[in-house]
């Protein structure tokens, strides 16, 4: 594929900053950039590769339109592997935006989302992994989600990958020999030893296949819903878990009647943390409207954290949504003790069952600790967290490793049922293409275009 055109975007948000970066990225991003540029001495065409050239952004009546820096990165040592120009505005809608038209007037094309990325990876600077923790990165909402991010950039996934493909190929070459030139004296590989190599790269796939669920919260974050009757203290739970004043609480029940989402940071774990509407039967329109609400986010949460107040007791209302809570991953948060000096909460914790429950006051922050630590345990429990490993991260890699997965397991099965070992080729085979379909080694072009438009403009 021959990329002729040149692409161009505000690579950084638009609104008030101190700087905004047009970036352009092609053959003729330095001849476009120089058109419409003014340097004290240098011409842009003569930077060594690398360097900044501070100057003026001109029109064509000579007007002064900003005052730039701008970098030249020479292809193929660039992002993109190409020449890239990217000229750093003042930042401010109107000179970032007026230099971006002059750029496309200039003869640069807009660029799509993720073309700059996009572009990196056909010309082989990356690869498809390598490119989507690039937008993993961006949408880093914890530091452990960055270091996850930032391990498969470096290239830790795609190591593992190519690694396992190599085995395969390997595999497949010696069948393959064995198969076209039975009478040569190349080493016949035994049946056993296909199984021994077979299940190395089986036990491989499997248990990169069982970080996934971790890798999912890293990527994602978890989606836990504070939930329960009004005036219990839902609002400063979410307040104290952020550490800001976020969502209004009040003593007047039904203060929030619509959704709050905000993410937040538990021990390195990104959940996505949704206050609603206290549930109970209510006649104010807008007030069930958001008990409605409260429901719907109840029925799609990964985790529910059901709050219930120790001062008044267990009441009608609370009693209803335990009902709902049945099956959900969720915890029992018994606010205000500092109201009521008792530990026998008996009833509840016989009402919710095995459910684990937190006696907390979040007038005096006792028992907050204890409530982070009992998420960090639902949340990993049972599940697999190696420091440092490979993580699956991607459902789009998770997908595809439980394709290899089954491929490989089909080749088991058809050496244990004793048939020619040139049918256990073909399930190697798919397994190998399967495999490079993470990396983008064997992709479709519609794959591709999929998994870019879902990257930032300018990235
Ligand atoms: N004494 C005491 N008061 C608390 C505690 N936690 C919250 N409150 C108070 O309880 C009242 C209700 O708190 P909110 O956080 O607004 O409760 P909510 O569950 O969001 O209420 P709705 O939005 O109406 O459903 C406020 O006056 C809080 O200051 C606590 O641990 N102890
Ligand atoms: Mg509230």
């Amino acid at each position: 594929m021959v990329i002729d055109d040149t692409i161009a975007a505000i690579s950084t948000p638009i609104g008030s900053a101190g700087i905004g970066i047009v970036r352009l990225s092609g053959k003729r991003a330095v001849m476009i950039a120089e058109s419409i540029f003014r340097g004290k001495k240098k011409k842009l065409a003569e930077a060594p590769a690398f360097s900044i050239t501070y100057g003026h952004i001109i029109n064509k009546n000579e007007e002064v339109i900003d005052e730039v820096l701008v970098s030249v990165m020479r292809a193929p040592k660039s992002f993109t592997a190409e020449d890239v120009v990217e000229i750093n505005c003042h930042g401010g809608v109107v000179a970032v935006r007026k230099v971006m038209e002059m750029v496309l007037k200039g003869g640069a094309r807009l660029a799509e989302p993720g073309e700059f990325s996009k572009r990196a990876f056909l010309n082989g600077r990356i690869d498809l992994a390598q490119a989507e923790s690039i937008i993993d990165l961006i949408n880093a909402k914890t530091e452990k989600s960055l270091q996850v991010a930032v391990g498969q950039l470096t290239g830790t996934l795609s190591d593992k990958i190519r690694y396992m493909r190599r085995q395969l190929l390997e595999l497949i070459a010696q069948i393959e020999a064995g198969i076209d030139f039975p009478e040569d004296d190349i080493e016949e590989i035994t049946v056993t030893i296909i199984k021994k190599r077979l299940f190395e790269v089986l036990g491989d796939i499997r248990m990169l296949l069982e970080t996934a669920d971790t890798g999912k919260i890293f990527r994602e974050g978890i989606k836990t819903v504070i939930i329960g009757k009004p005036n219990v203290g839902k609002s400063s739970l979410l307040n104290a878990l952020l550490r800001e004043k976020r969502a209004i609480v009040t003593d007047v029940p039904g203060t929030t009647r619509d959704i709050i989402e905000e993410v937040v940071s538990i021990r390195g774990i990104p959940l996505k943390l949704v206050d609603t509407a206290g549930i109970r039967d209510t006649e104010d329109f807008i007030e069930k409207i958001g008990v409605e609400r409260s429901k719907e986010m109840f029925i799609g949460a990964d985790l529910v954290l059901f709050m219930t107040d120790a001062s008044t007791g267990l009441t009608e209302e609370d009693r209803e949504i335990i009902k709902l809570m049945k099956n959900k991953n969720s915890l029992v948060i018994i606010n205000k003790t500092d109201l009521k000096k008792q530990t026998d909460f008996s009833e509840i914790k016989g009402l919710v069952g095995e459910k684990d429950t937190v006696e907390m006051s979040l007038l005096t922050g006792e028992g907050l600790e204890v409530l982070e630590e009992k998420i960090e345990q639902l949340v990993y429990a049972g599940r697999v967290f190696v420091q440092d490993e490979v993580m699956i991260t991607n459902i789009r890699h998770k997908n595809s490793l439980a394709l290899v997965q089954k491929s490989l397991e089909e080749a088991v099965n058809t050496i244990n049922a004793e048939m020619p070992v040139d049918c256990v080729a073909i399930d190697l085979k798919a397994a190998w293409e399967t495999l490079g379909e993470i990396t983008g080694e064997t992709v479709s072009e519609d794959l591709i275009d999929q998994i870019f438009s879902q990257f930032c403009i300018g990235k």
